[in-house]
C-alpha cells in the first residue's frame, strides 16, 4: 500500500506524539528492578494519585496487567467469573488458565455489562469437590460489545455484593478514561471499590507501550513479584514511562474528540444500505457493525477496504470493528465512510 492510510483497526496503533518523543529522549532513568528509575517512580505515583490508591505498578501490556492481577488474587484451581465476550477470556491466550491455573466461568451479558443478578448464580457453592470462585472481573469500557460503559452505581453494587460473598473484584479498565469521559466522572470515583484495576496507557491515551495496575501497597508488592515471574521486570524503562506520563496527563483531554468522531462514523455507516448499526448505542470510541446484508462476509469486507487504504478489523464472520483514536481526524472518518459506501457498491 502507498499513500495515506486510514487506520481504524484499533486505538493501539497511535504513534508517539512529539511531546512524548521529547519526554522519552530527556527521561531520567535507572534500573527499575532495583526501584531506581525516577521516571517510572513518578509515573507510578501519579497513577496512584489519580486513582486515589496507595500504589501503582507499570507493566508492559494490558494482558500482563490483567494476568498479574488475577494471579495475585487467586490460587490454582479456583474460578474467575467474567463476561463471555470479555477480553481476558477471548484475547489473552487463555493465560489465566495456562499460567495462572484458574478457570474462567463465563456469563454472557447484554452489551457486555454484567449485573449482580447474573453474577450471583455463577458463584460456586462451597463444596469440597467443586472449584471455588475467587474473583469477579469486569471490563469497562467493554471492547467487543462496542465500547459500552458500566453505570458507576452498578459497578459499585457488584463490588459490594461480591465482597459480601467473600470474593474480590478486578477491573480490566483498559479504556477506563473513555468511560470516564462518557459519564463525565472521575476514574478514582468510578473504580474505588475494585480490589484491583488495570488500565492501558497504550490505547486511547496514546502511549506507545504500557499499562498500569493500581491498588493497595500490599497488593502492588505482590504484583511486583508476579510481574517479575512473568518476565515483566524492566530495567531503564523510564524511556517508556516518560511517554506514559505524557499520555496520562494529556491523553484524557483528547478522548471527547475520539468519541465525537466515532459517533460521526456510526451515523455515516448507518446510512449505507446493508450496514446495520444503531448510532445511539455508540458511547465511546469503538464502533461495531454488521455487514451481512451487504452480501460480503466481514473478512471480505475488511479485505476490500484494505485495498482502498482503510484498515478495519473483522470481529467474526458478520461484524466489523472500527476504533477512533488520536491519529485519525474527522476528515479521515468521513473519507472512510465514503470509501466504505463505494466498497459495498452504493456509490457513496
Ligand atoms: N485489545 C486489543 C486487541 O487485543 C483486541 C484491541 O485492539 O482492542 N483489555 C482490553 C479491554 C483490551 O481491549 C485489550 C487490548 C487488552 C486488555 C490487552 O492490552 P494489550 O494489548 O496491551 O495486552
Amino acid at each position: 500500500m502507498d499513500g495515506r492510510v486510514i487506520d481504524l483497526r484499533s486505538d493501539t496503533v497511535t504513534r508517539p506524539s512529539l511531546a512524548m518523543r521529547q519526554a522519552m529522549a530527556e527521561a531520567e532513568v535507572g534500573d527499575d528492578v532495583y526501584l531506581e528509575d525516577p521516571t517510572v517512580n513518578r509515573l507510578q505515583s501519579r497513577a496512584a494519585e489519580i486513582f486515589g490508591r496507595e500504589a501503582a505498578l507499570f507493566v508492559p501490556s494490558g494482558s500482563m496487567g490483567n494476568l498479574t492481577c488475577i494471579m495475585a488474587q487467586t490460587t490454582r484451581g479456583q474460578e474467575v467469573i467474567c463476561e463471555a465476550a470479555g477480553h481476558i477470556y477471548n484475547y489473552e491466550m487463555a493465560s489465566m488458565s495456562a499460567l495462572g491455573g484458574v478457570l474462567p466461568r463465563v456469563v454472557p451479558a447484554k452489551d457486555g455489562i454484567l449485573t449482580w443478578e447474573q453474577i450471583g448464580p455463577a458463584i460456586r457453592e462451597k463444596a469440597y469437590h467443586k472449584s471455588q470462585t475467587a474473583l469477579v472481573a469486569l471490563e469497562n469500557t467493554h471492547n467487543m460489545a462496542g465500547g459500552t460503559v458500566y453505570p458507576t452505581p452498578l459497578a459499585h453494587e457488584i463490588c459490594d455484593r461480591a465482597h459480601e460473598a467473600g470474593l474480590r473484584v478486578h477491573l480490566d479498565g483498559a479504556r477506563i478514561f473513555n468511560a470516564a469521559v462518557y459519564l463525565g466522572e472521575k476514574v478514582g470515583d468510578m473504580t474505588k471499590n475494585f480490589d484491583s484495576v488495570q488500565f492501558c496507557l497504550s490505547k486511547g491515551l496514546g502511549a506507545p507501550v504500557g499499562s498500569m495496575i493500581v491498588g493497595s501497597n500490599e497488593f502492588i508488592e505482590r504484583c511486583r513479584v508476579i510481574r517479575k515471574m512473568l518476565g515483566g521486570g524492566m530495567r531503564q524503562v523510564g524511556v517508556l514511562a516518560a511517554a506514559g506520563l505524557v499520555a496520562l496527563e494529556d491523553g484524557p483531554k483528547l478522548l471527547p474528540t475520539d468519541h465525537e468522531n466515532a459517533q460521526n462514523l456510526a451515523q455515516g455507516l448507518a446510512k449505507i444500505p446493508g450496514i446495520q448499526i444503531d448510532p445511539r448505542k455508540v458511547q465511546t470510541n469503538i464502533v461495531i457493525f454488521d455487514v451481512s446484508k451487504t452480501g460480503l462476509t466481514a473478512p471480505k469486507f475488511v479485505e476490500r477496504l484494505h485495498k482502498r487504504q482503510v484498515l478495519t478489523g473483522a470481529v467474526d464472520a458478520t461484524r466489523v470493528r472500527v476504533v477512533t483514536h488520536r491519529d485519525v481526524n474527522r476528515a479521515d472518518c468521513e473519507e472512510a465512510v465514503r470509501i466504505i459506501g463505494e466498497v459495498v457498491g452504493v456509490g457513496y
